[in-house]
C-alpha cells in the first residue's frame, strides 16, 4: 500500500479516535500525544544538518552568484507574488462569509489609523549570523541560509582539489539524511495518528462551533489558493500536470497538515520534489528551506480572514487603506513568521495592531487556531513546493519523464 493512503489512514483513524474521545481528552494527551510528538521530534532532528548539507551542496553546484541571484530573484518573486494573492483572497472571502456577524465583543477603544508593516530592515538584517555556529545551534533558519550559501558559493571559488573533499562530505551528509528522512517517513501513518487524536479530542464541536464560519472560511480559501494559485502556476509556468503534482507532493502537504510545521516538514518535502516532481537537489535545496521559512502563503490568508472577522465582532468597517496595509503586513510579516506550529497566530498580533485592532479578538481565534494551523501550513508547504516547481522548469531542471514515470509507478 503507498504511504499516502497509510498516511491517510492514520489521518482518519486519529479523527476516528479524536472524537471518542472527546469527553475524555486527557487519555488522547496522556497516553496517543506522545507517539505524535516522538514522531515530529524525529523530523526536526534532521532540519539542521540537512539544510545546512543539502544547501551547501547546492549552492556549489549553482556555482556563481549571478544564477544564485536569478534563482534567488525567481524564488522571491514567486512567494511575494503568491502570498499577496493568498491575503487578499481571505479577505474577500471574510467580506463575503461575514464570519463575525452574529457575534459581538465590545472594547472601549479607539481605532487608530492605519500604521507601517513591520520594520521590515530588522527580519533582513537578522538574515546574516553574527555567530553562525549560534545559528546552526539555535536552528534559525534564516541564518542557516545564507551561511550555507556562503560556504558553498565559497567552496567553488577554491581549486577543486581543495573544494571537493568539502563538498563531497556534505554531499554524503545530504543523501545520509535524505535516507533517514525515509525510514522515519515509514512511521508516518502511526505518527499523524499520533499529532491528530489529541487535537480532534480537545478541540470538541463546542469549541469549534462558534467559529465555524472561520474555520471554513480559512479551509474554502487553503482550496482556492492551492487551486487556483499554486496548482495554475504549476500548470501554466512549468507545463506540470497539476493533478501529478498535487498527487506527487501529497506525503508532505498531509506532514505539514498534522505537525502544523513547515520547517518539520522540510525533510519531506525535499523528499517529495526530487523523488515524486524531478525536481533537481540544486533548486529543491535552495527553494525549499528558504520557502519553509519565508514563504507563508495558507498563514497570509489566515490573517487575512481572521483581520476582518475581528474588525467584524467589534463592529469596525475598515477602509480601503486599512485593508491595503492587511495585505502588506501579512506578505511581509510572512517573512518574519516561524514555520513552527502557531507562528501565525503571533504575527496575527502584528497585522491586527498595524490596523488598530483590539488583540481581544486573538482570545477567540487561539481556541481554534490549531484546526486553523493545520490548513494554512499546508498551504504554506504546497506553496513552497509549486514554486520549487516553476522555479526549476525555467531553469531547466525538471526532469518530467523520470519522476512521471517514477509517479505513475508509485500511484498506478
Ligand atoms: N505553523 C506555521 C508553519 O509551520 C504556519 C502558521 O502558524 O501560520 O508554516
Amino acid at each position: 500500500m503507498k504511504l499516502t493512503t497509510k498516511i491517510f489512514i492514520g489521518l482518519l483513524g486519529g479523527i476516528i479516535v479524536g472524537l471518542l474521545l472527546q469527553s475524555n481528552p486527557h487519555i488522547a494527551d496522556t497516553f496517543i500525544k506522545p507517539i505524535g510528538t516522538l514522531f515530529l521530534n524525529l523530523i526536526k532532528m534532521l532540519i539542521v544538518p540537512l539544510v545546512l548539507s543539502s544547501l551547501i551542496v547546492g549552492a556549489a553546484s549553482i556555482g556563481d552568484i549571478k544564477t544564485l541571484g536569478r534563482i534567488g530573484g525567481k524564488t522571491i518573486g514567486y512567494y511575494l507574488f503568491t502570498t499577496a494573492f493568498a491575503v487578499t483572497i481571505g479577505i474577500l472571502l471574510s467580506k463575503i462569509m461575514n464570519p463575525g456577524l452574529g457575534l459581538s465583543m465590545s472594547v472601549n477603544m479607539d481605532v487608530v489609523a492605519a500604521k507601517e508593516a513591520p520594520p521590515i530592515t530588522e527580519i533582513l538584517l537578522n538574515v546574516v549570523p553574527k555567530n553562525p555556529m549560534k545559528g546552526l545551534v539555535e536552528g534559525n533558519m534564516l541564518q542557516i541560509i545564507t551561511f550555507a550559501l556562503f560556504l558553498g558559493i565559497g567552496a567553488t571559488s577554491l581549486p577543486e582539489e581543495k573544494s571537493k573533499p568539502f563538498i563531497s562530505f556534505f554531499d554524503s551528509l545530504a543523501e545520509i539524511m535524505y535516507k533517514i528522512t525515509g525510514l522515519i517517513m515509514s512511521l508516518a501513518p502511526i505518527g499523524v495518528f499520533g499529532l491528530i487524536t489529541p487535537v480532534v479530542a480537545s478541540n470538541g464541536t463546542d469549541v469549534l462551533l462558534p467559529l465555524i464560519k472561520v474555520v471554513v472560511a480559512v479551509y474554502v480559501g487553503c482550496v482556492i489558493q492551492t487551486i487556483f494559485v499554486y496548482a495554475t502556476t504549476v500548470k501554466a509556468f512549468a507545463k506540470y500536470n497539476p493533478i501529478k503534482f498535487i498527487k506527487g507532493i501529497m506525503p508532505a502537504a498531509t506532514t505539514a497538515f498534522s505537525t502544523t510545521s513547515s520547517s518539520g516538514t522540510l525533510p519531506v518535502s525535499i523528499q517529495c520534489i526530487k523523488e515524486n516532481v524531478g525536481v533537481s537537489e540544486k533548486i529543491a535545496s535552495f527553494v525549499l528551506p528558504l520557502g519553509a521559512t519565508i514563504n507563508m502563503g495558507g498563514t497570509a490568508l489566515y490573517q487575512g480572514v481572521c483581520a476582518l472577522f475581528v474588525a467584524q465582532i467589534y463592529g469596525i468597517d475598515l477602509t480601503i487603506s486599512q485593508m491595503s496595509t492587511i495585505v502588506l503586513t501579512s506578505t511581509l510579516g510572512a517573512i518574519g513568521t516561524a514555520g513552527v506550529p502557531g507562528g501565525g497566530l503571533i504575527m496575527l498580533s502584528v497585522v491586527l495592531t498595524s490596523v488598530g485592532l483590539p488583540l481581544e479578538g486573538i482570545t477567540l481565534i487561539a481556541g481554534v487556531d490549531r484546526i486553523l494551523d493545520m490548513a494554512r501550513t499546508s498551504v504554506n508547504v504546497i506553496g513552497d513546493l509549486a514554486a520549487a516547481t516553476v522555479v526549476a522548469a525555467t531553469e531547466n531542471e525538471l526532469t518530467y519523464e523520470e519522476a512521471n514515470r517514477r509517479l505513475e509507478k508509485t500511484i498506478a
